[in-house]
């Protein structure tokens, strides 16, 4: 891949942790007291958190030399911002799961540290903001949200963001317009959407913070495969965060954030007009209990 045109270099891990970790910072702190959980919970969940890594330092016998390397990648994280991308690669899905478990509409995913509340309205069938020369496949995204029951929901929003055609998102990598590959679609009366956007391309941890060095350490790669995220939101109805993958990326069946579904593959077909893509998913919500 290259990024030539638009960057100058790829984004240092520390760019794109930092921002993730101050954006996660304003959001908790203009949600007052989001976050705060009570003692019970806190003495039940980080007193098991504590035995199940001590279990594991006494039944694999961990040395002195591996304890300091712990320590030293643990100080890393912090310095490099990477909290918010290691705790949503490794951590978030099984929370997701727990979270979302009883529903009956549309399966969700995790979020993921790359989003931004509040981006730009347009209309039911308005094109994502985008450089006048954006790279990549067009893709156009139609679609209805509904309720459980079928009803379409008609003041429903979905709000869109994703990867460029390098990889990168705008906000979290220097170079790309504040909104760029993000918006907030207003369907129409029949809860109808047609999105005109871009296909990502695969996105990869960076390599040269403590999360690739862990990745790197270990073995493993660091991919997810191309993907949309979406949060779709209307009254009476819970939010629903998702993310749509594309058939045939060869992450699909290893993503490094494990948030693949099913339920989550898209099936674009070629566009009659010859240029781009079209596509077609629904969202269904589950009504508020
Ligand atoms: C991403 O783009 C993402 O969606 C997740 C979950 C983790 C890291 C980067
Ligand atoms: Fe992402």
């Amino acid at each position: 891949m290259t990024q030539e045109g638009y960057l100058s270099e790829a984004p240092a891990a520390a760019t794109s942790g930092g921002l993730a970790s101050e954006r996660f910072a304003e959001r908790m702190s203009a949600a007052h007291g989001d976050g705060v959980v009570d003692t019970e919970r806190v003495d039940l969940l980080a007193g098991k958190a504590i035995k199940a890594l001590n279990d594991i330092i006494i039944e694999e016998r961990v040395s002195y030399d591996e304890y300091n390397a712990l320590k030293a990648w643990l100080i890393k994280v912090g310095e490099d911002g990477e909290w918010p991308l290691f705790l949503d690669v490794w951590l978030e899905h099984s929370v997701e799961e727990v979270a979302t478990d009883h529903r009956e509409g549309n399966k969700g995913s995790i979020e993921g540290p790359y989003y931004v509340e509040d981006s730009p309205e347009v209309p039911w069938n308005g094109t994502i903001p985008m450089r006048d020369d954006e790279p990549g496949t067009p893709l156009k995204f139609s679609g209805q949200v509904r309720s459980t029951d079928g009803t379409p929901l008609q003041d429903a929003r979905v709000e869109l963001w994703h990867a460029d055609s390098d990889g990168f998102y705008s906000q979290f990598a220097p170079g790309i317009p504040e909104w760029n590959l993000r918006s907030t679609w207003v369907v129409d009366g029949d809860g109808n959407f047609e999105i005109n956007t871009i296909r990502p391309a695969p996105y990869q941890i960076p390599t040269d913070g403590a999360c690739g060095q862990l990745i790197a350490a270990a073995g493993w790669h660091a991919w997810r495969p191309a993907h949309l995220h979406f949060k779709v939101h209307a009254p009476g109805h819970e939010l629903l965060t998702a993310q749509l993958y594309f058939p045939g990326d060869e992450h699909n069946d290893d993503d490094i954030a494990s948030a693949v579904k099913p339920e989550l593959m898209l099936d674009p077909q070629p566009a009659a007009s010859g240029k781009g893509e079209n596509v077609q998913y629904d969202f269904v919500l589950d009504p508020e209990a």
